[in-house]
């Protein structure tokens, strides 16, 4: 049994549970909150077998676009708090970030 945690961006997130649906997998979805951008983003919790993760990372990484965002980023600087102009940076966001993890136990009770 696996675990695969996927981080999808909320613009992205339904057609990803579409697909996942349409393929008979099982998942939870959590909002969540990206570190760096501040932004919501969507985490899926897919429990499956081994055999299938290919086809659950197939699912998730047809759905998930590249997108470009601006983030300001503050210079490091001695004057004074206020005084600094923030300068906007380009990054590329996604398509999705998938970890896959071995899962010890799985047990509905
Ligand atoms: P955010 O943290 O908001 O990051 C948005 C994008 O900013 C990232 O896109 C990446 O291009 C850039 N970025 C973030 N932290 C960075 C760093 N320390 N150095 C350089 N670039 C950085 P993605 O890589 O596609 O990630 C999209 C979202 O997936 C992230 O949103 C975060 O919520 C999650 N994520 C990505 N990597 C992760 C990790 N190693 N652990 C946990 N969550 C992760």
């Amino acid at each position: 049994m696996k675990l695969v945690i996927a981080v999808v961006q909320d613009k992205d997130h339904r057609k990803v549970m579409d697909a996942l649906l349409e393929r008979g997998y099982q998942f939870t979805i959590v909002a969540s909150t990206g570190g760096l951008l501040r932004e919501g983003n969507v985490t899926f919790l897919i429990g499956t077998e081994a055999e299938q993760i290919d086809g659950v990372v197939e699912a998730i990484g047809a759905h998930s676009k590249t997108r470009e965002q601006l983030v300001n980023v503050f210079p490091p600087t001695i004057e004074p708090i206020g005084t600094c102009i923030p300068s906007p940076v380009k990054v590329q966001v996604g398509g999705a970030t998938v970890f896959v993890l071995d899962v010890e136990r799985f047990k509905k009770l």
